[in-house]
């Protein structure tokens, strides 16, 4: 219902548009009227909160001027989009970032100042925005950065979860313990534009029929049911040196019912306000399992919901073109960040198909030239399946219609590979189980052109394993690799401003914040000696401030000088906090065994562990226990010098790791090979300097290729070993190796927490007896403690630790999310940047 302006009226408009100014007066003269009139505070009455959402009220202002301009620059030129489709994006904080992508931030903070409050204060204010569990939404926020910044015409889509991941506590006996995000609190949050006139109709249960359309053709139509309303809000997302501003749009469901006033007439107040509550239900709260499929019907509500909206929304736009339905596929790009949209293919068919008319065959040829779709996992308890009863009830047409693709799909497939039911058994998207499930993940390869894996080894296991049998039929071209990048902005600009200036200072430009290439240029620094001290003085400044976090939440004493080690992510078993664990227990008892004068020779470290664990699951929260009961009984042993301290920084999100990264000297990523697809943080953390004890897995290979395998410490089994010893030990027993043998005694000794806490972590030691030790944490432990001590010999001499830090730096330009970003636009999207002016 939008009214179309006469030119003169437009003129009028577009007169009175008063471009913001970035000097301090004008800023100040922002920030108070913000302060006055949209928070309707004054002088007297003010708190760090207010002056924040001011100052977050001015800085958007400004960001909404670039996203204007923008959408205008699109809506001319009309290029190709992208629509980038996930469930979770995990943004954390955006004024600090928004700062540095408008290039204010000094201005900022002079501004802020003269008005009598520090600007590193008002930005500790802001809660993260907290919708994903790790990685995989942290990804999807990167690539949102990097499309910006490249001026791609490409939008995120997701959910506005009321509630992101819970926040983490750790309770007085060293337990996880979970308490809701309600991060959408009172105060209102200014990074979101609310578009009332942006809303759709989402349906669920009902039936199908047959009816007859305009052409005179039959049908099916998906009728009845309930409906519930999806309203579009709208996170813009700043690019870095340029005037283009990304998007993403998060859907949030209404009620369409309206209020039921006889039920409240009756007095019955509950009834009268159901209904609303119900189907805001749907967009409430983000599920909380990270690589763990749990199959809930609310969750496969939630999916459905947010592919409706998305896909009603893109078709609206496409149609605003008055292009037709054939030239979908060279305007439109959808990316399906895991299988969790994958419904989408059934709907796009479902609307092509049965609201617009369109041929069976001619409908699936654009479907399958719009879809493509990331794997991130081939953990068989992460892909997703849906019961048939479940989704026949709730999305009855697209059950349907699987069936149907399904069929067509498996005899065209049955041409090629006559005769072998079992094959046809193993690629069919529906399971012969009881009840038969839905395989996403199958369905996601059948309606999309190209599938890719996140790094390269996992991208071999995909064709090699998870869908072996596709390639068969595919051939291998359908199947890429694009490996993961993360974005340069966030992971060093602003979490890492003393490495930033020395890096700009010494390479003479700022260039290598787009161009994270121009990093190589540090290579030739990495032995003179002035240039190596400022390198360690950054690392020891960064190392300070979390001490200084460490000592401020935790009220834990930690030597900056000592070795920081550090392990952040959610804790699995297929990570392998427990295996660092153990070791910490082997070194303290080491330790204790030591003379006076041979502990002289020991480097002190300081072990840091943070993470969440699902709140389900109950092996990921006994290694919570395991680790803070150590910590409690390490850190309290004055009788070991200080030799070793451990901490558990509870509740890790992402503006933690901006404090943690930059402070790392060694970084854990030693998932059992063959199970991290990729890993992101390892990224993070070499790029600030930070060196890898990591195993031959996911990302850490490319990461050793990249900046030297003298560079990175790795260890463990290979993937392409780890089938057989699983299988040798399944029918053999586990070999328990003689370090961890002692450790674990010492466990069940009582050492840590006593008897009454030894029982407690009973069953997480009976993963490696009987249950086999499928992670293989003895097989792997011999190794992994050989590379703590070549860590600890190498640690002592600071010109080499030095130099190799440099490198690792210098070598990480590959690893930026510019170059993850393009690799999609070239090779999956066919998408061209929209032309707009720099800044
Ligand atoms: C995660 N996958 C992987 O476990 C990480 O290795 C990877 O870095 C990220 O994706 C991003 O690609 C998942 O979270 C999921 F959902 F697939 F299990």
């Amino acid at each position: 219902h939008h009214v179309q302006l006469q030119s003169e009226a437009l003129k009028e408009w577009k007169q009175h548009i008063e471009p913001k100014k970035n000097d301090i007066e004008s800023i100040k003269k922002d920030i108070v009227s913000h302060t006055l009139e949209t928070l309707c505070r004054n002088p007297y009455n003010l708190d760090k909160m207010a002056v924040y959402q001011a100052t977050a009220h001015a800085v958007r202002d400004r960001l909404l001027e670039d996203w204007n301009l923008t959408q205008e620059a699109i809506h001319q030129q009309n290029p190709k989009r992208c629509y980038y489709l996930s469930m979770e994006f995990l943004i954390g904080r955006a004024l600090d970032n928004a700062l540095h992508c408008l290039e204010v931030k000094d201005a900022y903070k002079q501004s802020v100042k003269d008005l009598g409050f520090s600007l590193e204060d008002l930005l500790e204010q802001e809660r993260d925005a907290a919708l994903g569990n790790g990685g995989l939404g942290r990804l999807a926020a990167c690539y949102m950065d990097a499309a910006a910044t490249l001026d791609y015409p490409t939008w995120g889509y997701g959910l506005r979860y009321q509630y992101g991941i819970f926040k983490q506590i750790i309770n007085n006996e060293g337990y996880q313990t979970e308490v809701p995000d309600y991060w959408l609190n009172a105060d209102g949050n200014p990074w979101e534009f609310p578009r009332s006139d942006i809303k759709y109709e989402v349906q669920f249960y009902g039936y199908v029929a047959t009816k007859v359309n305009e052409k005179g053709e039959s049908r099916m139509s998906w009728e009845g049911g309930d409906k519930v309303q999806a309203m579009a809000y709208d996170v813009p997302i700043p690019g870095y040196d340029t005037k283009g501003c990304g998007n993403i749009r998060l859907w949030s469901a209404k009620s369409l019912k309206t209020f039921d006033f006889a039920s409240f007439n009756d007095g019955d107040y509950d009834r009268s306000v159901a209904d609303q509550k119900n189907a805001e239900n749907l967009t409430s709260v983000l599920y909380p399992n990270d690589n763990h499929n749990v199959g809930k019907e609310l969750r496969l509500k939630q999916e459905y919901f947010f592919v409706s909206a998305s896909l009603q929304d893109i078709i609206y736009r496409f149609k605003h073109t008055n292009a037709a339905w054939k030239e979908f596929p060279d305007k439109v790009a959808v990316q399906l960040n895991d299988t969790h949209p994958t419904l989408a293919i059934p709907e796009l068919q479902r609307i092509l198909v049965d609201i617009e008319g369109l041929e069976w065959d001619d409908a699936w040829d654009i479907v399958t030239r719009v879809f493509a779709f990331t794997n991130h996992t081939v953990l068989p308890e992460a892909l997703e399946c849906w019961s048939v009863p479940m989704m026949e009830k709730i999305l009855p047409r697209h059950m349907q219609i699987v069936y149907d693709i399904n069929l067509f799909f498996l005899q065209k497939f049955e041409k090629v590979f006559q005769n072998d039911r079992g094959l046809l058994n193993r690629v069919s998207i529906i399971e012969e189980s009881n009840p038969q499930q839905v395989r996403m993940a199958y369905l996601a390869v059948v309606g999309s052109h190209t599938v890719n894996g996140v790094a390269a080894l996992h991208s071999e296991l995909i064709k090699t394993e998870l869908f072996s049998e596709f390639i068969k039929y595919y051939g291998p071209e359908k199947f890429i690799n694009i490996t993961n990048g993360i974005t340069p902005r966030r992971w060093l600009y602003q979490a890492n401003p003393a490495l930033r200036e020395l890096i700009t200072e010494t390479l003479g430009s700022k260039k290598w914040v787009t161009h994270l290439d121009e990093l190589k240029n540090l290579k030739k620094y990495a032995e003179d000696k002035s240039f190596q001290k400022k390198w360690i003085d950054v690392k020891l400044q960064n190392k300070t401030r979390l001490a200084d976090w460490i000592k401020t939440h935790l009220d834990i004493s930690v030597d900056p000088h000592a070795l920081f080690d550090i392990q952040v992510k959610r804790i699995h078993e297929y990570k392998r906090q427990f295996m660092n664990i153990l070791s910490v227990i082997y070194r303290y008892k080491n330790i204790q065994l030591l003379s006076a004068e041979e502990r002289k020779e020991l480097t002190p470290r300081v072990v840091i562990f943070g993470g969440k664990s699902a709140p389900g699951y109950y092996i990921a929260k006994m290694v919570i226990k395991l680790i803070t009961t150590v910590a409690q009984v390490v850190n309290n042993d004055d009788s070991i010098d200080n030799l070793l301290k451990v901490v558990y920084i509870p509740d890790y999100n992402v503006s933690l790791a901006e404090i943690i990264v930059p402070a790392s000297d060694i970084s854990q990523h030693i998932s059992t090979a063959g199970t991290e697809a990729s890993g992101t943080s390892n990224m993070k953390f070499v790029l600030n300097g930070g060196l890898i004890l990591g195993t031959v897995d996911g990302a850490n290979i490319e990461i050793r290729d990249e900046i030297g395998e003298e560079n990175i410490f790795m260890f463990g089994t290979l993937s392409d070993k780890v089938a057989d010893i699983r299988h040798h030990q399944k029918y053999h027993g586990v070999p328990m190796d003689p370090n961890l043998q002692v450790v674990l005694h010492a466990i069940q000794a009582g050492e840590f927490g006593g008897f009454e806490t030894a029982s407690v972590f009973g069953p997480l030691i009976n993963t490696l007896t009987y249950g086999g030790d499928y992670y293989l944490i003895s097989a792997d432990f011999e190794q992994y403690l050989d590379a703590h001590d070549k860590v600890d010999a190498l640690f002592k001499d600071k010109t080499t630790w030095a130099k190799k830090s440099i490198l690792c730096t210098a070598g990480m330009g590959f690893f930026s999310a510019d170059r993850a970003t393009r690799e999609y636009a070239d090779k999956i999207w066919n998408l061209k940047p929209f032309t707009i002016e720099k800044k």
